[in-house]
């Protein structure tokens, strides 16, 4: 099993580490990790592996994943380069269907791969936005991101002098390297993997004062429209003004974006001023106060 070994500044590296008690199954998972990371790396999502026990073990029981503890899952991320690696070349080449989100979409469309290039495989996949029938999510993204070591999850609880009285305080997790500009997209759960070995990694505390920690949640809770929470720390990779525009414009207003660029794909040298209009139109969407 490769496992990753953290620097101080968060940098992730691989090296191969001697699990604690090897199982037969080892290489095999090691496999697996390389396949699951083959498919989605290069198209600018990361993944993490965790074992469903390190999740269940910090939740309340209504939340819990019905797997055993020690079953293989990798949480997935989306940075910033999704959009150009991924997003961009889905919606040039496939028939968006009109019904669903365009970037959960291909999102889907890039798990489900996953799913088909292990054929012989039992994959779960659980996506950030599915609800259970009394309405919680599926399965809470930023605890996952956290147990597996991905982004730590700040919540109220990990401040102190806390000044917000009755006010409903919402956590956010933040990336070593992509602060707030990533996204947690989906579970990949392997049912039929078990890896008692596999070694948990904490995730990086890159907002370890108090003071920053307030700031981090005030921004995120009263002005998370203004992007400014992502930049809580000095980011390697933000989102580009073009994503920005994509993701600042209300759901319904999006598909309109891409049929513009659709279009003017279709007439050429047109393309670019056509895109920098429309973005000049959202950003200014977005800077008019809504009643
Ligand atoms: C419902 C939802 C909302 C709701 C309610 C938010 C909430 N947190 O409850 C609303 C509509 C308000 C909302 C808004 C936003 N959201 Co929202 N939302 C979600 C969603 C779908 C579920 C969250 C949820 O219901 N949590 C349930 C509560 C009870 O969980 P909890 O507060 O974490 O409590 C648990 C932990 O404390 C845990 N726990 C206890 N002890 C310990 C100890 C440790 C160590 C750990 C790790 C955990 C832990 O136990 C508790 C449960 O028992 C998630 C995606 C997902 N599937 O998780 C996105 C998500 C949280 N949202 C996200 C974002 C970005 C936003 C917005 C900025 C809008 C946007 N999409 O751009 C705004 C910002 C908030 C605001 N100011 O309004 C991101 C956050 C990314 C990040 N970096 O953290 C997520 C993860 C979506 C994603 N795909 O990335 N959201």
């Amino acid at each position: 099993m490769i496992l990753r070994a953290r620097s101080h500044g968060g940098r992730e590296t691989t090296s191969p580490v001697i699990p604690r008690a090897m199982g037969s199954m080892e290489p095999n998972v090691a496999a697996l990790e390389r396949r699951v990371r083959g498919c989605l790396c290069d198209f600018g999502f990361e993944v993490s592996p965790l074992k469903v026990g390190w999740y269940n073990a910090v939740l309340q029981p209504s939340f819990h994943l019905q797997y055993s503890e020690d079953t293989l899952a990798f949480i997935v991320l989306s940075t910033p380069s999704m959009f150009d690696r991924a997003f961009k070349p889905f919606v040039d080449k496939q028939l968006l269907k009109k019904i669903n989100d365009p970037v959960d979409q291909c999102v889907s469309y890039h798990l489900s791969l996953v799913k088909e290039s292990l054929p012989n495989q039992r994959v779960d996949i659980i996506y950030d936005y599915e609800i259970l029938p009394n309405r919680k999510p599926k399965f809470l993204a930023q605890t996952a991101a956290h147990v597996a070591g991905a982004a730590y999850y700040y919540q109220r609880k990990d401040v102190r002098c806390d000044p917000w009285g009755e006010k409903k305080i919402y956590g956010v997790c933040i990336h070593p390297r992509y602060g707030g500009w990533f996204a947690i997209r989906g579970l990949l759960i392997f049912p039929d993997v078990q890896v008692p070995f596999l070694e948990q990694v904490a995730p990086v505390d890159c907002v370890a004062s108090e003071e920053k920690r307030i700031e981090l949640l005030e921004k995120f809770n009263f002005h998370w429209r203004d992007w400014s929470y992502r930049d809580i720390i000095e980011v390697k990779e933000r989102y580009s003004e073009e994503q920005k525009a994509y993701f600042g414009a209300p759901p319904a207003e999006r598909f309109k974006l891409l049929e513009v660029q659709g279009v003017v794909q279709r007439t050429g040298t047109w393309r670019v001023p056509c895109m920098l209009l429309v973005i000049c139109a959202t950003v200014l969407h977005c800077l008019v106060p809504r009643p």
